[in-house]
């Protein structure tokens, strides 16, 4: 089955968005609410396990506190906090915290022009996404893609497959004839158990992460200034990451 749409990831994989935006939103949020806690680079690593703004900051105050955590009003604390986090998140996004990156731009008009449909698949809230691609692809970012999946739209957040599958439906695509990019284990595992191929363009945080089977394992997607590497089918790649490369890829998955 010929390759019809890219489906992406946002966090990690359109951008950097976690150390210099999710975990310092979180930590303004904290301060704001008068908590100690503070989440620094090294120890967000390991929370990221937890997929989720609220899920992860519920899974950080059951192992802090658990007696507080699940005392009557602890979700609505949650919700607070997140919608805080959220604010001071798309602030920061305006000042220019995040950027794309590299390669992504690239890719994102060349698919276009080629009429490759596009979508995302992403665990973090709707407005985070479109003020992502507002700040860095100007008002006409949101427009590169067909449907947009993110947050709360399914109850389970990747590892699992619901938000690919919610993703699909809208496409009214088969899993095959599109293509996931992902940065993570968590990602990478809910396309593939949503029966979509996968490459991973690993990030910051997701250096060491256990990706499972994938059509590549890249450090980025490369640019003209600098070549993508990896491993592709078992074997080391380098070069640049474009439309036809990820048609050449998906095809010899398929046969
Ligand atoms: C991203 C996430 C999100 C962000 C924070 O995972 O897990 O929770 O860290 O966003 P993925 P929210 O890249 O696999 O989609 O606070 O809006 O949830
Ligand atoms: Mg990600």
């Amino acid at each position: 089955m010929t390759l019809q749409a890219l489906v992406w990831d946002v966090d990690g994989t359109l951008a950097e968005t976690e150390d210099q935006g999710h975990r310092v939103a979180f930590n303004l949020a904290f301060r704001e609410a008068g908590l100690p806690w503070h989440w620094d680079s090294a120890a967000y690593g390991g929370l990221l396990a937890v997929t989720g703004g609220k899920e992860r900051l519920l899974a950080w105050w059951q192992r802090v506190d658990p007696a507080a955590a699940a005392a009557p009003g602890a979700a609505a604390t949650v919700r607070h906090l997140h919608e805080r986090k959220t604010a001071h998140y798309l602030t920061l996004l305006e000042s220019g915290a995040v950027t794309l990156r590299p390669g992504v731009q690239r890719l994102l008009q060349e698919a276009r022009r080629q009429g490759l449909r596009q979508a995302i698949a992403t665990t973090t809230t709707l407005d985070n996404v479109t003020r992502l691609l507002e700040v860095t692809l100007g008002t006409a970012g949101s427009g590169l893609f067909e449907v947009v999946g993110a947050g709360d739209v399914v109850p389970r957040k990747k590892p699992a497959p619901d938000i690919y599958h919610w993703v699909l439906e809208r496409l009214a695509l088969p899993a095959e004839a599109c293509l996931a990019i992902e940065d993570s284990a968590a990602g990478a595992s809910a396309a593939r158990s949503a029966g979509m191929p996968v490459i991973v363009t690993r990030s910051r945080y997701t250096a060491s992460d256990a990706v499972g089977a994938v059509l590549a394992d890249l450090d980025g997607l490369g640019d003209a200034a600098s070549a993508a590497g990896g491993t592709t089918g078992g074997h080391a790649w380098s070069s640049v990451v474009g439309v036809d490369v990820l048609r050449a890829w998906h095809g010899a998955a398929r046969r």
